[in-house]
């Protein structure tokens, strides 16, 4: 299997909650590097930008406001099958479908407040990664 890099974001309600620790513990455990990582306050444009995809969607206005809400910690994280094995310790979208023991599971609050963010495949992790870092800004 080979080493690749995902793009994770531990969303507002985390940060607030002061899960940000906890949660990195869970990918830590499972044998995910954080390669990178810094705390942000989010713009709405750049809230807007990332998910861009989602615009169409009814809940795109809120997801913005949600995201921009708190600070966020983005990061980089790096292992055998990254990404992958990031959306399996995340759980599913909607806490209430997510896996026991899976972060989602265990620390989200509603399927807008679900605590983080992963990349879906190593193309958008790349992107995603190249949106908020530089390249001198992930030491592996
Ligand atoms: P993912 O984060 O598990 O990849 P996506 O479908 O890409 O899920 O949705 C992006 C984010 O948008 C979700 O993490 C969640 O915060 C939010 N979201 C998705 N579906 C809904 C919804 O039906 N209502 C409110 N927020 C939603």
């Amino acid at each position: 299997m080979a080493v690749e890099r995902t793009f994770s974001i531990l969303k507002p309600d985390a940060t607030r909650r002061n899960l940000t620790g906890k949660i990195n513990a869970r990918f830590e455990e499972k044998g995910l590097r954080i390669v990178a990582q810094k705390r942000i306050q989010m713009s709405r444009q750049q809230a807007e930008e990332f998910y861009g995809v989602h615009k169409a969607r009814p809940f795109f206005g809120e997801l913005c406001t949600f995201m921009t809400s708190g600070p966020v910690v983005v990061q980089v994280l790096e292992g055998e099958n990254a990404v992958a094995k990031n959306r399996e310790i995340m759980g599913a979208t909607n806490p209430a479908n997510a896996d026991a023991g899976t972060i989602r599971k265990d620390f989200a609050e509603s399927i807008e407040a679900n605590s983080v963010h992963g990349s879906d495949s190593a193309e958008n992790a790349a992107i995603e990664i190249a949106y908020f870092f530089a390249g001198s800004e992930i030491v592996g």
